[in-house]
């Protein structure tokens, strides 16, 4: 039984993660996820990342609003606003329980591993979903808006701010959390997900000595494109290629892989890229990679692992 591990961040991960838990087992397939967008809220912590991957995978999330609950109200929120309390970052009233939950057993000592196998289990996972680590890190984009926690990029500046660099606060002392490095150790294949690299792989990747264990991992190492046709299935990566002066394509992506990766997937429409990325070392192949139905998602995730055989 050959046995998978998956790093990914928040919805183009958990799309192919949906994927990959059609086919795999729960024992074969374990699911790493960034919590460097993790941000306090009213005194919550919010875990953005692992509570898209959470809710995705037990279909309950909002594909209308790409976060949180399906069906959900933001009475909270608004009673919040009224008291004059910011508002911009939109927690539903149904998402408020998982981040109350969170908080109360962070606050009682235990780590953010331990709450999200409870978390998975209440809401009847039972595939793991293994934050990165159990320490505090945190993506700091400097931008000519000044400096910007993720957040305050992403939802409140809407991608706006032109970015100079990126640095993850807290990362030196930051260790990879237990089930990662097992998760890691056990796995026969690697998949980094199509998930924003600068973003949401590079927090995982870059905690300290993750770099070395992908670079010897013995398995296959396999990435997906995050980038079709020259712009971002979702979110701000090619603005974030261009801003920082790399080639927007899914050859600028698969740079980000040289030396961990050796298959690299992308879509047919960039079939053209193909000698170019395998100069860099690795094996291309083409697909369709754009994930909008369950069809689509698990016939990605069967590709990946027919590659795998
Ligand atoms: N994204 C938005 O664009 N606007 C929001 O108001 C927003 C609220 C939100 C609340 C809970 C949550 O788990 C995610 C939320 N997101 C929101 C998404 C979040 O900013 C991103 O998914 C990730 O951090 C990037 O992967």
């Amino acid at each position: 039984m050959s046995k998978f591990v998956a790093l990914a961040g928040g919805v183009g991960g958990a799309k192919l993660a949906l994927g990959l838990t059609e086919i795999l087992s729960p024992d074969q397939l374990s699911i790493v996820v960034n919590t460097a967008d993790d941000q306090e809220f009213y005194g919550l912590h919010v875990s953005p990342d692992l509570d898209t991957m959470m809710y995705t995978l037990s279909g309950k999330s909002n594909e209308k609003l790409g976060w949180g609950i399906k069906d959900e109200s933001f009475r909270t929120l608004n009673e919040l606003q009224k008291l004059g309390l910011d508002s911009w970052f939109q927690l539903g009233d149904l998402d408020f329980a998982t981040h109350i939950y969170r908080t109360n057993l962070i606050k009682q000592n235990m780590s953010l591993s331990e709450i999200s196998d409870k978390l998975c289990k209440a809401h009847g996972l039972e595939f793991p979903i293994i934050p990165m680590t159990d320490d505090r890190v945190r993506t700091i984009l400097t931008t000519d808006r000044g400096d910007l926690n993720f957040q305050e990029y992403f939802v409140k500046y809407f991608c706006e701010p032109k970015v100079t660099s990126i640095r993850f606060d807290g990362i030196q002392n930051a260790k990879p959390s237990p089930n990662f490095l097992n998760a890691l150790e056990e796995a026969d294949y690697l998949l980094y997900c199509p998930s924003n690299p600068f973003l949401s792989l590079h927090p995982i990747i870059f905690l300290p000595g993750v770099l070395d264990l992908l670079k010897s991992f013995e398995g296959k190492r396999i990435a997906v494109s995050s980038i079709v046709n020259g712009d971002a299935i979702k979110g701000p990566t090619a603005k974030l290629l261009d801003e920082l002066n790399q080639e927007i394509s899914a050859f600028g992506i698969a740079k980000h892989f040289e030396e961990i990766c050796d298959y690299f997937v992308l879509d047919d429409i960039d079939s053209h890229l193909i000698p170019n990325i395998n100069s860099l070392g690795m094996k291309t192949f083409q697909t369709n990679i754009i994930m909008n139905s369950l069809v689509e998602k698990t016939n990605l995730a069967k590709f990946l692992l027919n590659l795998c055989n």
